[in-house]
């Protein structure tokens, strides 16, 4: 699948699944929507029909309050049946809102306290390296969760361990859960503290623009690990959410719910067309 329609998919099914579940932080899964689609389209290689196999790419959602994004990710390439996706959040369930690998195929690590996911992708990447396994690591993280200080543990050793098959990509909508970044804990100069901490950064100008993104993933990182700083929007494609506080926590129920799906819905015809 096009990551275009990917994207577009994940945007019109987390919507859905949002409402259903009465759940929150689609705010931010309409942000990091485009580069979850392009990761699981163009980027890493996984295998459906046999999800474990040893030598798919890992990707690990550290900002685990999205998993509705990567649930459709997967979904849509077949781990498991789709109808699924309608239990969303429901008592007993197999899926949490915060993402779990307990039952749902392809979904490589449970998480939600945010700083740890990052860590644990970065295990993955120092133990593929000691034992020559040539497959890739990813990690999607959020800017407000690298106010975390495991996050910059994590980069000083991944740095010293050199590991070049690991990328970092930062959905960096300049926003977290109570406000703006700058405003709870700066982080700035932030592309200029992952370089002092020994990455190769790529800063993607618009990190919800597809080509962008895979002209990032395909920069050489001279050795290090990588970290993709995507310039993202929270609530991308509907155009009341966009930069919205309020819907890092706030369902779409009524009018909300049926003009967002409308608006992702025409949106995506439009770009179609084009
Ligand atoms: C350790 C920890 N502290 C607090 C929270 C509560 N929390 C959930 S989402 C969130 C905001 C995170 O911001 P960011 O990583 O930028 O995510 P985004 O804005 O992209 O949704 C917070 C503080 C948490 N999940 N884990």
């Amino acid at each position: 699948m096009r990551s275009e329609e990917l994207a577009y998919e994940i945007r019109k099914n987390a919507i859905k699944m949002v409402n259903h579940a009465h759940a929150s932080h689609l705010g931010g899964i309409l942000s990091c929507a485009d580069l979850v689609a392009v990761i699981y389209s163009d980027i890493a290689n996984v295998n459906p029909k046999n999800p474990k196999d040893p030598k798919r790419d890992r990707i690990v959602l550290s900002k685990g309050h999205n998993g509705a994004a990567i649930y459709v990710a997967l979904a849509k390439l077949g781990f498991f049946d789709e109808e699924l996706l309608k239990t969303y959040g429901d008592n007993g369930g197999m899926f949490s809102c915060h993402i779990s690998h307990k039952e749902v195929p392809g979904v490589e690590f449970s998480t939600g306290s945010l700083g740890q996911g990052v860590c644990v992708a970065c295990g993955m990447a120092v133990a593929a390296k000691r034992k020559h396994e040539t497959h890739k690591v990813y990690a999607i993280v959020g800017d407000g969760e690298c106010n975390e200080g495991s996050v910059w543990e994590m980069a000083l050793l991944a740095s010293q361990q050199k590991l070049d098959n690991f990328t970092v990509i930062v959905d960096r909508n300049y926003q977290q859960a109570m406000g703006r970044i700058e405003e709870v804990i700066n982080t700035e100069p932030f592309a200029e503290k992952w370089t002092a901490f020994g990455w190769h950064v790529v800063d993607v100008k618009d990190g919800n623009n597809h080509d962008q993104l895979r002209a990032a993933f395909a920069e050489d990182s001279k050795g290090k690990p990588k970290v993709i700083i995507a310039r993202t929007v929270k609530g991308k494609g509907v155009s009341f959410m966009e930069d919205k506080l309020l819907w890092h926590y706030r369902d779409p129920q009524g009018a909300d719910f049926e003009n967002a799906l409308k608006e992702v819905e025409e949106n995506y015809a439009k770009s179609c067309n084009r």
